[in-house]
């Protein structure tokens, strides 16, 4: 990767993978791009531009003009909001990931493409889930997920394009707010626990999740472009994941730090049957055989990063 379009870049993952991505190669070479206006240090430390990337002519100048080798397509509508749009979420996650396929082709790029959890269902062995296994996703997300995998492993066979993905867990950061997903629970947690000592958890006692801190989804992403592609056998949606988590492992790593920290519940059928049809743990020796999947963060140190982090930016904003 040398020069980058990142999409959907002022999301949860964008906010920290456009710096990360700057660092390594270069302000200049990295190009945030979103429907939403591009702020802070998104805007102001390299270039950006707004895109739909619904918007197939516009999608390829910019990517043209710019002289991008690479395209990460972060735009997407999450699980819980899907569910409430289905015509948004298909359009945007198919017809814009379809759109960022054919640009990549077209201008001969290498493309990122993030798959999920959410790409698994009721019926795939949610213990030690393989890499390779049965899907059937329940949700609109689920099965756009789906269509995009089998779509990047198509474009690459067909016509060569250089398709890589992993299947991202719940990611858990300190940046900016998640989007609209089922996982946001684990987000939302550690900033009421920080703000108000308490946390009233849509997601029931008892569920299992794949888990990741950020830092160590940024790792993988650079990790998987810069892998030697003649080691990839799968190429995309591999299962990558640190940690299996419900809501009181989390409070109880909290409550290490915290000790008043109190987690009660108001279980949102809706985001909980979505979690209940995902898997608990990935099998993730795919990722770690073919290009060196490594994360570094467990629970212990993810909840003192987040909590030393969030009390610094509560001081900050308090002194300000
Ligand atoms: P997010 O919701 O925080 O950000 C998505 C961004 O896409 C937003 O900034 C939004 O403005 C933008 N967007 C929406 N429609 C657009 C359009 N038509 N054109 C251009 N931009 C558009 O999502 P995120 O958490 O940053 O996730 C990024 C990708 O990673 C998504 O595909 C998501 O499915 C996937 N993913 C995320 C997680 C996670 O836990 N965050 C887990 C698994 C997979
Ligand atoms: C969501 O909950 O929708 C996302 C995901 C796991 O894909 N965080």
């Amino acid at each position: 990767m040398k020069r980058i379009v990142v999409t959907g870049a002022s999301g949860q993952i964008g906010s920290e993978l456009v710096p990360h991505l700057r660092r390594i190669y270069g302000a200049e070479a990295v190009l945030a791009t979103d429907l939403r206006p591009l702020k802070g240090l998104l805007a102001e430390g390299g270039p950006s531009a707004s895109l739909d990337v619904r918007d197939g002519k516009a999608f390829s100048d910019l990517v043209g003009a710019f002289r991008a080798d690479t395209i990460i397509h972060l735009a997407g509508i999450l699980s819980a909001r899907g569910e409430g749009d289905f015509a948004l979420a298909w359009d945007v996650n198919v017809n814009g990931s379809i759109t960022a396929l054919e640009v990549a082709r077209e201008r001969e790029a290498a493309l990122f493409f993030p798959s999920s959890i959410a790409a698994f269902g009721p019926a795939t062995p949610p213990t030690g889930t393989p890499q390779d296994t049965i899907q059937r996703p329940t949700t609109v997300y689920g099965v756009a997920k789906v269509s995009l995998e089998l779509l990047c492993d198509y474009f690459h066979l067909k016509f060569g394009v250089d398709t890589r993905g992993l299947r991202f867990p719940g990611l858990i950061s300190h940046e900016a707010p998640p989007g609209g997903g089922t996982t946001d629970y684990a987000v939302h947690i550690y900033h009421e626990a920080v703000e108000r000592g308490r946390y009233t958890s849509f997601i029931a006692a008892g569920t299992f999740l794949d888990m990741m801190y950020m830092p160590d989804a940024l790792d993988a992403v650079v990790g998987l472009m810069e892998a030697d592609p003649s080691r990839l056998i799968h190429r995309n949606a591999f299962n990558v994941s640190a940690m299996s988590l419900d809501p009181e492992g989390i409070a109880a790593a909290i409550g290490t730090i915290l000790p008043h920290f109190v987690l009660d519940y108001d279980v949102d059928p809706l985001r909980q049957a979505i979690a209940r049809s995902w898997p608990d743990s990935l099998d993730c020796s795919a990722a770690r055989e073919e290009w060196g999947f490594a994360p570094r963060y467990d629970l212990k140190t993810m909840t003192e990063d987040m909590i030393s982090r969030l009390r610094a930016r509560k001081r900050k904003a308090l002194t300000a």
